[in-house]
This record gives structure tokens, C-alpha cells and sequence, in this order.
């Protein structure tokens, strides 16, 4: 039994994933074998959970009883039981197909459902009472994302002794939208259970507040907001990469002479675009596609001096939302290759797979130009790393406004992904111009970005936190 960490991490899923038994660098227990699943949050949490003996609490990705608390790398892991229904309701349902869509601008309609709502309900208490169980007295714990918003609260009521924090990563909508939730209420309890409720971005923190005096009357000054006798502290923390890795990869001379193997594979093109992201509807994947599709029949680009290479990820792939999708990006890619292709000589490549991070970086190296266009992004962590990839290389990244990352990385080429017509433009910009200019801007956004990587980011949350608390303070 885990017991009394002075800081939990309460998260949808452990920071591992389990594989099969031919996996080298696994760790077994109780029969069942892990690999660290590397991603930035754990990268910024790791030294904080070692120094704290923290604890991890999540699900391990396969439905079915949990497994018993394990350790890997030095951080307690706690696994969550969800049973197949769960995983239908709480994670694609209630999480995937009606607050994913409605916080992000409701770009596909976001679908109600009660049993989802009850399942959710269910499934945040389940994580409540695990973080109850494995907190020391006067503990932090720091709960991540939108499928867990009701946690806060939860966690309150049976805890009242510890510091909460929360981080949503994904965009807060403004109140007309949020306003359409029939759990409306109970979510916005349930996120002012936090002492500290973090967001990518101001104008979702401002959204929040506004929100709360709306539809509880909740008073606010500045960003401390009034509520049940206690302070609630609502403040924006981009979140960021870690710099220092991607920059060692794309330094890496293997990784180099990777990036020169795809673009000879290519066809050594004079201009190499690249997409890389979930297949999820609110990357914009289709919109430029659709982009790069009229400039060919514009005569603008040709093929093969530019070509274009796609990476989409799967995701969610049970959701209905996602078949559709996969569906449409398909049927374009295919449509342009049928138009502009040559025998052996595509107009896009399109890859839906996963990577390593060195297969990333090589992947980002050989990119002339990164089209990031979403509909709406919390932040866009790929973004931050094609940027982080291109050391003194120049390059050039056409950015939607509507991602988070736009309000940092100002010397993007950024775009309006409704507006095909600026879209078109700023990518004919991002390909013609000057290298000069190209490494200038490359370099301001660097320069930014050495100075605000993940670690600086979780630091900032948890100092931000204890000094709320004013407790001992966990600092990462
Ligand atoms: P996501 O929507 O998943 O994240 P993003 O921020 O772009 O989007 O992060 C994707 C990550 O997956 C990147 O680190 C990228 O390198 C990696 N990745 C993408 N395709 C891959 C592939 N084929 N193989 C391997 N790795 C791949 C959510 C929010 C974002 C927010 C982040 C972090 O939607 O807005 O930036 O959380 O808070």
C-alpha cells in the first residue's frame, strides 16, 4: 500500500504503457510489463515527484481491474480501475464527444448524454478517493485536464487539509458556450474545489472568472475569485517542451543524417511542408490540405519541387467523430495525389502513424516549412518543438492565431484556418522567404522558448501554488 505522499499528480493516464513481453527496457509487475511513456508533463514532474516521493495516480490504459501500485523510474504509479463501460462513457464519451468538441469552439457538436455525465461523476470520484488515500497531511496535489474537472471539489470534501491545484490543457470556452453543458453547475464546483486553477492562455482565466460571477455570483478581484469562504486563484501557464531534448536530437549527427535520408527519399524537393498531429478535427488538418491543393492548381507550388508530408497520429479511434474524420483527410490527400501526383512522385505523403522523438526531430530538420493550423489549441505543443528542432537552421512555421502557441511565438507566419485565402498566403510566405529573415525569426522564437521550457512552466504552477498555501513549498 502507498502511502502519505507529500505530493500526488493526479492524472487520466500513468505516464507508462504496457507492452508486450519482447519490449526491451520494460519493468515487470505482478506479471504484467511497462515502458516509461515519455511526454513533457512527466519530463517536468519527474525530478519534483523523485524529490517529494510522489505519486502518480492514473489509469494504465487497458480496462479491466486495476493493477496494484507499482514504482517505475523512482515515481509511484497508482493505477485506476476502468471497466469497459467507463472507457465508453467517462473517456470517449462524456471526455472525447462532449467536452472536447464544446471546448474547443464546439467545431464538431458536442453530443449530451446522461449515462456519460453519471459515469463521469463516477470515475472522478473513483480518482478523488485515490488521491484521499495516498496524500500525507497538508499534501499538494496537482490534477491535469478536462476529464477530470469534478476531482477538485471531490477531493476537497473528503480532504480538506490539502493544497490543490489544477491544470486544464486544453482551451476554456467563453460563458455562451459553456453555458450549453447540462452539468454546467457541477463542473464549475467542481473546478473551484482547487485552491489554484491553471490555463494555457488569459483569456481562458478571464472565462472562468466571468463564468463563476455569472452563474454562481461568485465575486472576483483581479484573478483571486471569492468562493464558499475560501480564495480561488485563476492564472494562465503556457505550457511548454522540453527545449534541451529536442535541441540534443536535432543536434544528434544520427538524427541529421536522417533528416537528409527523408529528403532524398522525397526526391530532395526544393521545399519540404510538413503537417504533424493527432487526427483530430480540430488541428485544421484538412483546411491545409486544402491550402496546399489550390496553390498546385493555382500553379503556385508544383510538384515535385514542393511536397508535402503529413503525419496524423491515430486518435480516439472508437469515436465517431474521429472515423468521420479519418475519412475526409483521406479522400483529400487522395484527391490531391490523383490530381498532382506522378508515378513514384506523390504531392502529399501521408503517414497515420506513431514516431519515436528522434524519427520526430529527423522529421522537423528536414521540414523547410511546419503548417500548424488548428481550429482552436490549448497550446500546440508541435509547434514549440519545430521551433526548438531548427537550432541555426531557419525554417519557417505558419501558425494558426487560434492556437495558444500564437500569443508566444509572434514571428510565425500566422493564419486564420477559417480564411483559406490567408492561408494560401502566409504558407507562399513561409516558402519564399528570404533565409536571412528566416533564421532571424527562427532565432527570436528560440531565444523565447530557452527562457520558458516545461520545467520553467511547472515550476511557475507550483510556486504560484505553495505560495497560495503557503505551505512548504514543492517546487519543481
Ligand atoms: P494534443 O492535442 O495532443 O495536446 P500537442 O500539443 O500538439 O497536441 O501535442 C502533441 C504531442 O504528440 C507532441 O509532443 C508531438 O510531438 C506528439 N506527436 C504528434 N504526432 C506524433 C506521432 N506521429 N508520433 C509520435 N509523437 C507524436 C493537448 C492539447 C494541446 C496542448 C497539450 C499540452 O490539445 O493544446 O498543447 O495538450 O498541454
Amino acid at each position: 500500500m502507498v502511502q502519505g505522499s507529500p505530493f500526488v499528480v493526479v492524472a487520466n493516464r500513468l505516464p507508462v504503457d504496457e507492452v508486450s513481453d519482447d519490449t526491451p527496457a520494460a519493468r515487470t509487475t505482478g506479471g504484467r510489463r511497462w515502458r516509461p511513456s515519455p511526454g513533457g508533463l512527466v519530463t517536468a514532474l519527474h525530478p519534483v515527484l523523485v524529490e517529494h516521493s510522489g505519486t502518480w495516480i492514473g489509469w494504465s490504459g487497458s480496462p479491466g481491474p486495476a493493477p496494484e501500485p507499482f514504482e517505475v523510474d523512482g515515481i509511484k504509479l497508482v493505477p485506476v480501475t476502468l471497466t469497459h463501460d467507463d472507457v465508453e462513457r467517462y473517456y470517449e464519451g462524456q471526455s472525447n464527444s462532449t467536452i472536447w468538441p464544446l471546448y474547443h469552439d464546439a467545431v464538431e457538436p458536442p453530443i449530451y448524454r446522461r449515462r456519460w455525465r453519471d459515469a463521469y461523476r463516477e470515475v472522478n470520484r473513483r480518482y478523488a478517493k485515490a488521491a484521499a488515500e495516498v496524500a500525507a497531511p497538508g499534501a499538494t496535489v496537482w490534477i491535469q485536464d478536462y476529464q477530470l474537472q469534478l476531482v477538485p471539489a471531490m477531493l476537497r470534501e473528503m480532504r480538506p487539509d490539502l493544497l490543490i491545484g489544477f491544470f486544464l490543457h486544453i482551451p476554456f470556452p467563453p460563458i455562451e458556450l459553456f453555458m450549453q453543458q447540462p452539468q454546467r453547475t457541477e463542473v464549475l464546483r467542481g473546478l473551484l474545489g482547487a485552491d489554484l486553477v491553471g490555463f494555457q492562455q488569459r483569456l481562458a482565466a478571464q472565462n472562468f472568472l466571468r463564468l463563476a460571477k455569472h452563474l454562481l455570483g461568485t465575486p472576483y478581484s483581479g484573478n483571486v475569485l471569492e468562493y464558499e469562504g475560501r480564495k480561488v486563484k485563476a492564472d494562465a501557464f503556457p505550457i511548454s517542451i522540453d527545449v534541451g531534448e529536442m535541441q540534443r536530437l536535432a543536434d544528434n549527427p544520427l538524427v541529421r543524417e536522417r533528416a537528409l535520408k527523408i529528403r532524398s527519399e522525397l526526391g530532395d524537393p526544393k521545399t519540404v511542408i510538413l503537417g504533424v498531429d493527432r487526427l483530430d478535427y480540430t488541428k485544421g488538418i484538412e483546411h491545409r490540405l486544402k491550402a496546399f491543393r489550390e496553390l498546385l492548381a493555382d500553379g503556385k507550388l508544383s510538384v515535385p519541387e514542393s511536397v508535402m508530408v503529413q503525419v496524423a497520429t491515430p486518435s480516439r479511434e472508437r469515436v465517431e467523430h474521429y472515423q468521420a474524420l479519418r475519412v475526409k483527410v483521406e479522400r483529400e490527400v487522395g484527391r490531391i495525389n490523383g490530381d498532382f501526383g506522378r508515378v513514384g512522385v506523390p504531392a502529399v505523403h501521408y503517414l497515420h502513424q506513431s514516431y519515436s522523438r528522434s524519427e520526430l526531430a529527423a522529421l522537423y530538420c528536414a521540414a523547410d516549412v511546419m503548417m500548424v493550423t488548428p481550429l482552436r489549441d490549448g497550446m500546440n505543443l508541435v509547434a514549440k518543438e519545430y521551433v526548438a528542432a531548427r537550432a541555426e537552421h531557419g525554417g519557417a512555421l505558419v501558425l494558426s492565431e487560434f492556437a495558444g502557441a500564437a500569443g508566444e511565438l509572434r514571428q510565425a507566419f500566422l493564419c486564420n484556418p477559417h480564411d483559406l485565402d490567408g492561408v494560401k498566403e502566409a504558407l507562399m510566405r513561409a516558402v519564399n522567404v528570404d533565409p536571412h529573415e528566416a533564421r532571424r525569426r527562427m532565432s527570436v522564437m528560440q531565444r523565447h522558448l530557452r527562457r520558458h521550457d516545461v520545467a520553467a512552466w511547472a515550476s511557475d504552477f507550483l510556486q504560484t501554488l505553495a505560495e497560495i498555501g503557503n505551505t512548504t513549498e514543492i517546487r519543481a
